[in-house]
């Protein structure tokens, strides 16, 4: 099975893969040569920036040529065999990346030792639940395993928000006033661009295999992805410089 995509469209898609792939590149090296503008105990939260956005650029890279080899002129091949376009890297990815972000967001809070672990013993094993359920609707062509998965998948989904606006707010009340405000923001981008894969997946569902369904999937994931990693990792470096400042290093730094 394969879709035909005109010729925008087609580029489209090749240049948004290229973009990513670049964006990923880039803020891994943004992130790693910033290690000594933060104090050392913010540091962990940076390596994991930086191995997110690796992570992410090597997937970018395979992704990028399986459009290219998937594609015979404008039909671009989806039926999961072998040679097609390759969903699984997508959600490969996420299964890294994912619960690695969410580890990211305590590490850079530096909150008590008990309180970080209980945070992270609930919200790594509930954000691989969440991409694994999710990965069999991905993939399938009938609409009620679609809705199903769709569905198993929103409810780690939704526990995962409520930990982090619910139970995380009450550690908010100790951060210094600039930096609860910079995580406030973070949690806004978190929750902005968190929310575009269920509706990009959605469009899966009612787009029925077309084209244009298949650009829509791809462009969204695709820009969510450097939201949620990029711009997301540079925020968690303005908050650790922020804190950093608070805690006494100098501001040349
Ligand atoms: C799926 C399936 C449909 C239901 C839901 C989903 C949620 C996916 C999310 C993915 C986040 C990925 C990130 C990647 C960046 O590094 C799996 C699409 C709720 C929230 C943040």
């Amino acid at each position: 099975m394969s879709v035909t995509l005109n010729s925008s469209e087609w580029n489209l898609v090749y240049n948004v893969f290229s973009f990513g792939l670049v964006s990923m590149l880039a803020c891994t090296i943004y992130t790693l040569v910033s290690q000594s503008r933060v104090l050392p105990k913010y540091r962990n939260a940076l390596v994991m920036s930086s191995m997110v956005t690796f992570i992410a650029g090597y997937h970018y890279w395979r992704i990028f040529n399986s459009f290219g080899e998937a594609s015979e002129g404008m039909a671009v091949n989806v039926s999961g065999e072998q040679g097609a376009f390759n969903e699984a890297y997508r959600y490969v990815d996420w299964l890294l990346t994912v619960p690695l972000l969410l580890v990211e967001v305590i590490a850079v809070l530096a909150l008590a030792k008990e309180v970080s672990r209980s945070l992270i013993t609930r919200l790594v094993p509930a954000s691989a639940a969440m991409i694994a359920l999710g990965y069999p609707g991905e993939i399938s062509s009938d609409q009620n395993t679609q809705v199903l998965y769709g569905v198993l998948s929103t409810i780690p989904f939704l526990y995962i928000l409520y930990i982090l606006f619910v139970e995380l707010g009450k550690s908010l009340e100790r951060q210094p006033a600039g930096v609860a405000e910079t995580v406030g923001r973070l949690r806004l981008l978190l929750i902005a661009t968190w929310g575009v894969y269920p509706i990009a997946y959605i469009f899966n569902i009612v787009g029925d295999e077309s084209a244009s369904s298949f650009v829509a999937v791809q462009v969204g994931y695709t820009i969510a992805d450097v939201l949620a990693k990029c711009v997301f990792g540079l925020t968690i470096l303005k908050i650790a410089r922020m804190k950093s400042h608070a805690e006494g290093m100098a501001a040349d730094h």
